[in-house]
């Protein structure tokens, strides 16, 4: 019978399966084969002392920090506070689309303020509100038959999204009052399985932030610079300062300013990390 993994916990393997939910063991073999994380599709069977977890069906994608697998959609959530950090929020759009996940922002707390979102026209956005629920079924219209992440700092309300969706009450904190910056109040990586899609809640913001890419390899995660890229003069232009660049003349206009102020820190950053790498 297959199954997906929703928890673990030591050597207990939670497993969803259609004929219900079942805890397992692995069997040794692929215990000594590989790691097995949340999100995995496994087969089981029922030996006779327990249900047996004997084999990993091919992964999609895995991530590591948290480590969970076959992710469809990232929702990179943010707010008006805490505040966003945007070269974190292009690192792990970068880092979504090479791991072959669907990037979403989605801007939380807009019953407090909604937060300019014209840099990323581009993408699928979504406001919502965990306390007014604004935006909250087309949401979850979207995510239906998939499995999704969330990512973002700590408070801005990824827990309290995920109770509004699914109408369940995973554990949320404050913001710390001094700091204004949040708590880390989620502390275990679970796949929650909601009407007819599966959720992950993680903590904070640790997931997908180091790039592992080259600075050449960058401009390709751009889909705003594609339309033009290819009259820039240069066959492999970077769009960093190269004569005749079609990309750099259309910034602040089609390509949005911010975007592209970012991509030349992120730039600098992969260039500045490989200098280290060879000194
Ligand atoms: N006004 C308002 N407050 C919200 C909203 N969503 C969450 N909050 C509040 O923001 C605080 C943090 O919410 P959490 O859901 O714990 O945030 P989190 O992103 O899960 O944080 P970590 O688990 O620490 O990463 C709580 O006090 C929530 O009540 C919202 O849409 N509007
Ligand atoms: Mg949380
Ligand atoms: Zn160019």
């Amino acid at each position: 019978m297959q199954g997906r993994i929703i928890k673990i916990v030591s050597n207990v393997y939670t497993v969803d399966t259609s004929d219900g939910i079942f805890n397992c063991v692995v069997r040794k073999r692929l215990k000594n084969d590989v790691k097995l994380v949340v999100g995995d599709i496994v087969e089981i069977s029922d030996a006779s002392d327990a249900y047996v977890i004997d084999d990993l069906c091919e992964r999609k994608n895995s991530l590591i920090r948290p480590y969970v697998s076959n992710i469809d959609v990232a929702l990179i959530v943010i707010s008006p506070k805490p505040k966003a950090d945007w070269v974190l929020v292009d690192k792990v759009i970068i880092n979504a689309i090479d791991e072959g996940i669907e990037p979403i922002i989605v801007c939380n707390k807009s019953d407090i303020a909604k937060v300019d979102l014209s840099d990323y026209k581009s993408f699928k956005t979504f406001y919502t509100s965990a306390k007014s629920f604004e935006g909250v079924l087309s949401l979850k219209k979207y995510i239906s038959h998939k499995t999704v992440c969330l990512i973002g700092q700590s408070a801005v309300g990824k827990s309290s999204l995920i109770n509004a969706m699914a109408n369940i009450n995973l554990k949320t904190g404050e913001l710390a009052k001094k700091t204004e910056r949040g708590r880390h109040t989620t502390r275990q990586t679970e796949l929650i399985k909601c009407d007819n899609f599966y959720i992950i809640d993680t903590c904070g913001f640790s997931l997908l932030n180091t790039i592992d890419i080259s600075p050449e390899e960058l401009r390709l995660y751009y889909d705003e610079f594609l339309q033009f890229s290819d009259s820039c003069r240069y066959h492999g232009c970077t769009h960093t300062g190269e004569p005749d660049c079609c990309v750099m003349q259309h910034v602040g206009k089609e390509i949005p300013q911010g975007r592209y102020d970012r991509y030349i820190t992120i730039f600098n950053e992969l260039e500045e990390k490989r200098r280290k790498k060879y000194d």
